[in-house]
């Protein structure tokens, strides 16, 4: 038998066998893409940068691209099917409603991501291929993940244009807000079946080298009362970062079970976005008419007693509603949205950051008591 050495350097040997940007676009299948594109303009503020229609050569669908800082959304609405691409779109929001349809990610090298992603188990749904225009070329692939959702690969190797190719540039629907309301995509929660939980984090783990970040919700704190189970996984940079929720037994219906009933299985359950003033942010966004959850007035009695100081004195987190959690690196703001179509599925969450990683467990059981109550009202006993 010959002995091979192994030459690689160390740096290659170690390295991130999928490396990733961060997060390019949480893409939505929407009923009525010009609707939406002017919710999330006017209630969150954010920027009509792109869009691809009828007019500029896409009589098949309608795309609106809206941007805040690094975030960017695009909502998608069918015209007319004439495509399997078409057909689809139809069908997921006939079956799940508005819904987040991709958790496209920025990769260095999209040919790569792909080949390793389908090499270590991943359903491959789009091959790699390049678009391109007079702004530059991108590589596109595509992969399967939990429900119909899906992650595209996204190379942009300096492209220059508004968004990909096939798109033109948009100007805003409103003057968008003086102060910023986000900035980033913070994370991404998806919710899956019972029992798939630790499949899909395997997944991660597998396809895209995602590690496991600490916080999770297990079986003990599960039964108790927040009927779900969670798990993180996020890349080496924790750039991207996915949650995993599945639901637990409870005395009540769980709101990971409510979620899988109205959106007809697996999805998005919520994106949460980054801001640096989030008093601010939730300020605006009531003012425009963004409905988020209140916890009891209980909470912030006691707040201050283990969360210590924040940025914002207790009185205004009271007032608004904002939940504050400590770990050891630090603390967080956050609030979280109902849902933000009539059915019980997709919200939102606005989280400030200050050393903490986390996501709050400290409020889970004021969070999902909130959640519950919101059920209750749906008749959901
Ligand atoms: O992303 C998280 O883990 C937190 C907490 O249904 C959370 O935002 C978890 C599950 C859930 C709502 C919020
Ligand atoms: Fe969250």
């Amino acid at each position: 038998m010959t002995e091979t050495l192994d030459h690689t350097p160390s740096t290659a040997r170690e390295a991130d066998p999928f490396p990733v940007k961060g997060m390019d676009a949480v893409v939505f299948a929407v009923g009525n893409a010009k609707q939406a594109a002017h919710y999330y303009s006017t209630a969150f503020g954010m920027k009509l940068v792109a869009y691809s229609g009828p007019e500029n050569g896409s009589r098949e669908t309608a795309s609106y691209v809206l941007t805040n800082g690094n975030a960017r959304f695009v909502f998608t609405s069918v015209i007319k099917a004439t495509t399997d691409w078409g057909r689809f779109l139809d069908e997921h929001v006939a079956e799940h409603g508005d819904g987040v349809i991709d958790l496209a990610i920025e990769v260095p090298d999209a040919r790569a991501a792909y080949a390793h992603a389908v090499a270590q188990g991943a359903t491959g749904l789009v091959e790699p291929h390049e678009l391109e225009d007079e702004h530059g070329t991108v590589v596109l692939a595509a992969i399967a993940t939990y429900g119909k959702t899906r992650h595209t690969l996204v190379e942009r190797s300096g492209y220059t244009g508004p968004y990909l190719p096939g798109y033109t540039a948009a100007a805003p629907m409103v003057e968008p807000p003086a102060k910023r309301t986000f900035q980033a995509i913070d994370h991404c929660v998806g919710n899956v079946e019972l029992g798939k939980m630790n499949e899909w984090v395997a997944f991660y783990n597998d396809v895209m080298g995602f590690t496991n970040m600490k916080e999770f919700v297990g079986d003990d704190i599960a039964t108790e009362y927040s009927a779900l189970m969670s798990k993180v996984v996020a890349d080496g940079t924790k750039k991207v970062k996915f949650p995993i929720n599945e639901p637990a037994i409870a005395k009540k219906k769980s709101q990971i079970d409510e979620y899988l009933e109205f959106y007809n299985g697996p999805g998005v359950q919520h994106i949460a976005l980054a801001t640096n003033d989030i008093v601010a942010t939730v300020r605006a966004m009531r003012a425009a008419g963004v409905e988020f959850l209140s916890v009891p007035d209980a909470y912030y009695d006691t707040l201050g007693e283990w969360v210590g100081d924040t940025r914002v004195p207790i009185d205004e987190l009271r007032e608004l509603k904002i939940l504050a959690d400590r770990d050891e690196d630090g603390y967080l703001l956050q609030i979280f949205t109902k849902p933000v179509q009539d059915r019980p599925t997709v919200f939102f969450e606005m989280i400030e950051r200050h050393g903490s990683m986390g996501f709050g467990k400290g409020n889970f059981k004021a969070l999902f008591e909130a959640i519950e109550r919101e059920q209750d009202k749906r008749g959901n006993l």
